[in-house]
This record gives structure tokens, C-alpha cells and sequence, in this order.
């Protein structure tokens, strides 16, 4: 079996979507995901000018040594456009070896090892009544855990907090879910997030109770000791999660937060490779690893990883918002499906748009999602519909402190 092409599919139903179709000479296909939010032209040129003219005689099935060959072998490694290139060619082989094997790819990652896997969503509100119905309006779709984002008083626009109430049935998107050729300036005030959080934790509780399992991501806002300071004042709500509380490229940063905090660390949307785990992993200064198998290199080193992470009780909480595509949604939950340490999985429904290019397998009953039965990934692309939707220029926004220095993201 021979790999005959590959070739890089660009589409826009509600944001850009890059996407690599391998197909061999018995016919068999397999996606991968490449998208880089904001990025995405500069993944879709490395793929078909770099990446695509390698393949093509390739043995499909060698998963491990095409992802060695292209990681190795190219001299340049890691860093965001690579590892999403390399991921989109991992994901397609694990497509196409299960389509062949005629198995789910989880089952080729050692099968199931629970019925299906809990998931959140993301609850947000400008004002608490509004983060109320939010959460209500999740709790009634079948979420059986939140992430809470709200506004802070003084800082015109937080990302991740709807601009209208989701109640409302607009269902909340990422930005660039609002388009543009160049990036929306935000603004950002970090002592009163630190003042404002605490309190919109504690009226969530007093509303919702005890048991409901409470998320945040920080966005790499803070300075390890306001980390520290956040996560310890934050303990009296038991939060599942604390997330990217810091930019944690500097892995050491992370030993001063957990010195003095017991709120439970999520780290890694943005990591590329294991090695920006090594650290964090060995001295278990986290308690999830957030990476997404889009931005990771694919489904074999996600795998890895998590056997690295399991050897430290940390587990899975991958990285799924509607900028991971279906295909990369559908490449974790195998993962998540197969290992033992898996702890929760982010789940941002794509938008009917996004649906109408990409059927999926996945089912989501009781708040637990499953990748399905269907042979490989379980999706597949319709390149009639893509072509309908061109690449838009979108850019996530950026944020500015209030004497116009720019802030970490
Ligand atoms: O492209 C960036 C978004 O995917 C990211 O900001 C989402 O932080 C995020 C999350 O936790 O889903
Ligand atoms: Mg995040």
C-alpha cells in the first residue's frame, strides 16, 4: 500500500479550517487536522509545499517512522507551524490504518477503557445573572461540569465572555469568530481579576451548590506569584481546574504556584511537544495536560505523553474548542477513550456551519462525549461544501494594560 497524494483543504464554514486528506493507491483516505488559529496560511504552505511532496510513495501504515522522518529528519524542529503540519499527517495514518484494520482508531490505542468521556462546557456571563442561565443553559444540553469566564469590572472586554447572553441561543465562539483583517484590541487589568474572581466563585456556589464541577482558564495572564495568590484564594470553591495561570514556557515558574496553592493546575494549550512537559510532568507541578492533538504533532505523541503524565497521577483534559476541527476533536476523544488517565475532555460544539463540511461520528448523551464506531477518526469531509466557504483573514485579539503596554495574552 502506497500513499498517491496529499492535499491541503482550506475552509471557512464559521472560522478557517486546514485539513490534510492522504489518500493511497487501494483508494482508502484519512484527515488530519492542521489548524492554527490565526496562523493557518503559514500551516497549509508548510503542509503542501514541505510536507505533501514527501508522502507520496510513502507506506501509510508506518505511522511512527513518517512522524520520525518529518520531526528528525527536517532538521527544524518543534514550534507551532511544524507540529501542526506533522500532527495533520499522524492523524490521517491513524485514519487510514483503522479504516483499513476496520476498527475505530481507539480500539488500535488498546480499546476503550470507559463508556464515554465527561466533558465541559464553557459558561460565561457579563453579570452574574447572566453566567447563571449560562450555566443553567449547559447543565439542561447534559454538561456535567462548567468553565466560568466574566467580566471584571473596569476592563471593557474579557475574552472568553460572550458579548450577548447565551441564553439568548447565539451560541458563544472563539474569536475570530468575528472576522478581520487585523487583530481586536482588548484591554486588561490583573489586580481586579484577582479582586473580582474570588467573589463570582463564591456566588456560583452559593447558587449551584457543592457538587458541580467548577473550571477557569487564567490565559496566561498572571506572574507566578499572583498564580499562587489566585489558586489559593480560589481553594474555598473547590475548582476542578485552574488553567494556564501562567505563560509557562518557563516550566520552574510553576514550582512558587504550587508551593502555595492546592487548586489543581491544567496546563498546555500551546505546547508543542512532550518536551515542554518534561518538567512539569517529572516534579508534578500540574494536574492536567491540556495539549491538543492538533498542536501536539497528532495522536502518537498525545499518547506519550499521557504514559508519561500517568506515571505522575496526572491525567487528560485536552484542549477542544471550535478551533481544534472536527477531525482533531475526533483524533483526542480516541485518545481520551483508550487511556487510563484520562480526566476530563473541553467540548465547544462546532457550529451547524462547520457541520455542513464535516460529518461526524461523535455522539454526546448524558454529558459523556464517544468518537463513535465508525472505522478510523469517524469523520469525513465533504470538499464540494469546503470549496463553498473561502479562508478569511481572523486574528485572535490581543490585550493591553491601561498605560498601553502590551500584555501577556
Ligand atoms: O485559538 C485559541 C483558543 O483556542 C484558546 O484561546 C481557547 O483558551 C482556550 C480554551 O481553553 O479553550
Ligand atoms: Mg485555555
Amino acid at each position: 500500500m502506497k500513499i498517491i497524494s496529499a492535499t491541503v483543504i482550506v475552509t471557512s464554514p464559521s472560522r478557517n479550517f486546514v485539513t490534510l486528506k492522504i489518500t493511497t493507491d487501494d483508494g482508502v483516505t484519512g484527515l488530519g487536522d492542521a489548524t492554527l488559529n490565526g496562523r493557518e496560511l503559514a500551516v497549509a504552505a508548510y503542509l503542501s509545499e514541505h510536507v505533501a511532496p514527501l508522502l507520496t510513495g510513502r507506506d501509510p501504515h508506518r505511522i511512527e517512522d513518517t512522524w520520525q522522518f518529518l520531526y528528525r529528519g527536517g532538521y527544524w524542529r518543534r514550534g507551532p507551524v511544524t507540529m501542526a503540519a506533522i500532527a495533520a499527517v499522524d492523524m490521517a495514518l491513524w485514519d487510514i490504518k483503522g479504516k483499513v484494520a476496520n476498527l475505530p482508531v481507539y480500539q488500535l490505542l488498546g480499546g476503550a477503557s470507559r463508556n464515554g468521556l465527561q466533558t465541559y462546557g464553557h459558561a460565561s456571563g457579563r453579570d452574574l445573572p447572566e453566567l447563571f442561565d449560562s450555566i443553567r443553559q449547559h447543565r439542561e444540553l447534559g454538561f456535567t461540569a462548567v468553565r466560568i469566564q466574566t467580566a471584571i469590572p473596569g476592563v471593557r472586554a474579557v475574552y472568553g465572555v460572550a458579548a450577548q447572553p447565551q441564553a439568548s441561543g447565539e451560541r458563544y465562539d472563539y474569536e475570530p469568530a468575528g472576522r478581520g483583517a487585523y487583530p481586536v484590541e482588548e484591554d486588561w487589568d490583573t489586580r481586579a481579576y484577582l479582586r473580582h474572581l474570588p467573589t463570582v466563585f463564591e456566588a456560583v456556589r452559593n447558587e449551584f451548590g457543592p457538587e458541580l464541577p467548577l473550571l477557569h482558564d487564567g490565559h496566561h495572564r498572571m506572574t507566578p506569584i499572583q498564580a499562587a495568590k489566585l489558586g489559593k484564594s480560589l481553594e474555598p470553591y473547590d475548582l476542578f481546574w485552574l488553567e494556564d495561570c501562567t505563560p509557562a514556557e518557563n516550566q520552574d515558574s510553576l514550582r512558587l504556584v504550587r508551593q502555595h496553592t492546592t487548586t489543581p493546575l491544567a496546563i498546555g494549550e500551546v505546547f508543542n511537544t512532550v518536551w515542554d512537559f518534561q518538567t512539569l510532568i517529572r516534579e508534578q507541578l500540574i494536574d492536567y495536560v491540556r495539549a491538543a492533538s492538533t498542536h501536539f504533532g497528532g495522536i502518537s505523541p498525545l499518547k506519550k505523553v499521557m504514559d508519561f503524565a500517568a506515571q505522575h497521577q496526572i491525567k487528560s483534559g485536552f484542549h477542544g474548542p471550535t478551533d481544534v476541527s472536527p477531525v482533531g476533536l475526533a483524533a483526542q476523544l480516541h485518545v481520551g477513550l483508550a487511556i487510563h488517565n484520562f480526566g476530563i475532555q473541553e467540548y465547544m460544539e462546532h457550529s451547524a456551519k462547520t457541520n455542513t463540511v464535516f460529518a461526524q461520528s461523535l455522539t454526546f448523551v448524558d454529558g459523556l462525549l464517544h468518537p463513535g464506531e465508525q472505522p478510523g477518526l469517524g469523520v469525513e469531509i465533504d470538499e464540494v461544501a469546503a470549496a463553498t466557504f473561502p479562508y478569511q483573514p481572523a486574528y485572535l485579539p490581543y490585550n493591553r494594560l491601561n498605560d498601553g503596554t502590551m500584555h501577556d495574552w
